[in-house]
């Protein structure tokens, strides 16, 4: 057992651990900038220094570098370290664009905290006339704006980490070290998964989502358009997190009163989407079942991992599940089946998603997910952007009263609500697949393999008289080493769910940022993923399967027809080809 002193108290530890880690998780703050969990920091920004007395010699080091030691005496305030901290943070105000006022990331920007902790000024302030130069604007989901722009390198570490696409980098240009994609290239055109790991990653406001805030602002307060709303499973899970409301609080309730008072016309659920795409996956599982492939079926949800397939591994195209995504199938009920029920125009409807990703504001805007000429989703919000639309109305988010989502596409099942943790999508379709083929209305539902934040999870199901082999990837990192290390060919695998995010959706990057001292030492994933697996289980049987959402029968019976078929099959289904 090691002893460490840090700032006077004694810490026992058998783990290899960095003394950053250390103290944190024994309550001691040390700030830092470049450091990040699941990443190990591709630059040094000195701010997590520290006096450590160890072997008779007493030397400034950074924390998140030096491992802890038996013997070792850490002070992490004393007056040298204050000064030299002081210092760094005032180099690094010189070149960043300190207008706090106006700045989306004011709440919880880690670099603010550090300039009121330490008192640091700007030698002269850095002034932008015109930001054009520092902003790149071109693509549809992420935005970089380098007048913000710390060099930490974190967004660079997590894209290599958690993606393995390597799309950012630095790069000299004029002079000046600056973060960029792969040749300089729009995110689009790179390798790119669009996933927004990076932004999650950022500390600052250097890396955003491209906002939509002004064209949904403008949607509402047009008299002609009916504007209806639906978040994802996920979102309900962190979006208190941006009203202090702490880690793993289920904010649904809440959610659908805000979007009311917003002005949306029609509050309902992606939720109510999951249980349509299982509709057809699961029917989907089971033609291929019958006609014995192509396998594996991949699910085909989340568009981060599509554009792996489409930019790696186009050799599986047509291993993708042909039903829509969630967020694209409820889109074309909304401008089919919506219509019809409420009687009014296809084209006065207006449809905005509330998403934890920033991969969907692509998949929005790809030139094949339009009905009937309409697109299926006009906008798409993360939840960063909702909770700012919601601050700006001045609503208080944290004392609103519950309230339901309208039913006829509001009503969700538990299997719809799990799709936002890895794993999810897997347990979801397997509920219904099974009850499906065996004609019953089976109560053992629980698959508890395919839960969790293991990189690869593996199950053998029994579906009617046989056995299929399934897989859970979670994260587009472990996919493509499942691939690569030939894994997928070491048995006949069925059925295998992708998620590009580490832990799913739960953990998109359109979801409230995380601060490196919070993620050192708070499991906010497994908090997060809680709250959807609580829902979930709370429930009896009969509401935790897709097949048996009321709602879903409904629009099936007197809509849609059987799934898999006729209007199901011409709407519902994309086929991915290369
Ligand atoms: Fe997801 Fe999905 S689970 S992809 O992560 O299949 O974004 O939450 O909405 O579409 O339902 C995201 C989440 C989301 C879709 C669903
Ligand atoms: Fe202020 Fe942080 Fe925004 Fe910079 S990024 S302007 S420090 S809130
Ligand atoms: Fe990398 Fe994802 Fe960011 Fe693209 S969106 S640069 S893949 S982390
Ligand atoms: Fe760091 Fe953000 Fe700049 Fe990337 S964009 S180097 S994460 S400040
Ligand atoms: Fe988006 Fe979810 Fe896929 Fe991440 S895992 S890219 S949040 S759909
Ligand atoms: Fe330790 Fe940056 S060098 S946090």
């Amino acid at each position: 057992m090691k002893k460490i002193v840090i700032d006077g108290d004694v810490i026992e530890t058998d783990e290899n651990i960095s003394i950053l880690e250390l103290a944190r998780k024994n309550n001691i703050s040390i700030p830092s900038l470049c450091f990040l969990e699941e990443c190990n920091g591709v630059t040094k920004c000195a701010v997590c220094i520290v006096e450590i007395s160890y072997e008779g010699k007493t030397k400034l080091s950074t924390s998140c570098t030096t491992m802890a030691e038996d013997g070792m005496v850490v002070t992490t305030n004393s007056e040298k370290v204050q000064e030299m901290v002081k210092k760094r943070i005032s180099t690094l105000l010189d070149k960043h664009e300190f207008k706090c006022g106006q700045c989306t990331r004011r709440e919880n920007c880690e670099f603010l905290k550090l300039v009121i902790k330490t008192k640091a000024r700007a030698s002269k302030p850095f002034l932008v006339q015109d930001k054009t130069p520092y902003m790149d604007t071109r693509s549809v989901s992420i935005q970089i704006d380098r007048t913000k722009c710390l060099e930490c390198g974190r967004c660079i570490d997590a894209c290599k980490k958690k993606t393995g696409t390597c799309t950012l980098q630095f790069e000299r240009v004029d002079g000046k070290r600056i973060v960029t994609q792969v040749e300089g290239k729009k995110f689009e055109d790179t390798n790119c998964l669009l996933c927004g790991q990076c932004v999650a990653a950022c500390p600052v406001a250097a890396l955003t989502e491209k906002t939509e805030l002004d064209k949904v602002k403008e949607a509402i307060a047009d008299p002609n358009k009916h504007v209806v709303v639906a978040m994802a499973p996920a979102v309900r899970a962190s979006l208190g997190e941006l009203f202090n409301m702490g880690y793993g609080e289920d904010v649904t309730g809440k959610a659908y009163t805000a979007l009311r008072e917003l002005g949306f016309d029609k509050v309902f659920d992606i939720n109510f989407g999951a249980d349509m795409t299982i509709m057809e996956e699961a029917t989907e599982l089971i033609h291929r079942i019958q006609e014995a492939g192509p396998f594996p079926m991949f699910t085909s949800c989340c568009p981060g991992w599509i554009r792996q397939v489409e930019n790696y591994y186009p050799q599986y195209l047509k291993n993708l599940s042909t039903a829509k995504s969630p967020q694209q199938i409820f889109g074309v009920a909304t401008k089919t089946y919506y219509p019809a029920i409420a009687n009014i125009d296809p084209k006065d409807v207006y449809t905005v998603t509330i998403m934890p990703c920033t991969a969907k504001k692509y998949e929005a805007n790809l030139s094949y997910n339009e009905t009937n000429g309409l697109r299926e989703i006009d906008a798409v919000l993360t939840t960063r952007e909702l909770a700012k639309m919601i601050k700006d109305a001045k609503i208080a988010f944290a004392k609103l009263e519950d309230s339901e989502a309208d039913p006829a596409m509001g009503m969700y099942s538990g299997a719809g609500v799990i799709f936002g943790a890895t794993g999810g999508v897997m347990e979801a379709a397997l509920r219904t697949a099974k009850d499906f083929v065996e004609n019953k209305d089976l109560k053992d539902i629980d698959y508890t393999e395919v839960r969790g934040f293991k990189g690869v999870k593996e199950a053998t199901v029994k579906i009617g008289d046989n056995e299929y082999n399934v897989a859970v990837i979670n994260g587009a990192k472990n996919l493509s080493e499942f691939i690569e290390s030939g894994k997928i060919n070491e048995k006949q695998y069925h059925f295998i769910e992708v998620m590009a995010c580490p832990g799913g959706c739960i953990n998109g990057g359109g979801q409230p940022h995380v601060s490196s001292e919070i993620r050192t030492k708070n499991d906010y994933k497994k908090l997060r993923a809680s709250v959807l697996y609580n829902q979930d289980s709370s429930r009896s049987v009969a509401k935790r399967k897709s097949h048996q959402n009321p709602a879903i029968i409904k629009m099936y019976n007197d809509y849609v027809g059987k799934p898999g078929e006729g209007n199901a099959h011409e709407l519902f289904h994309h086929i991915y080809e290369k």
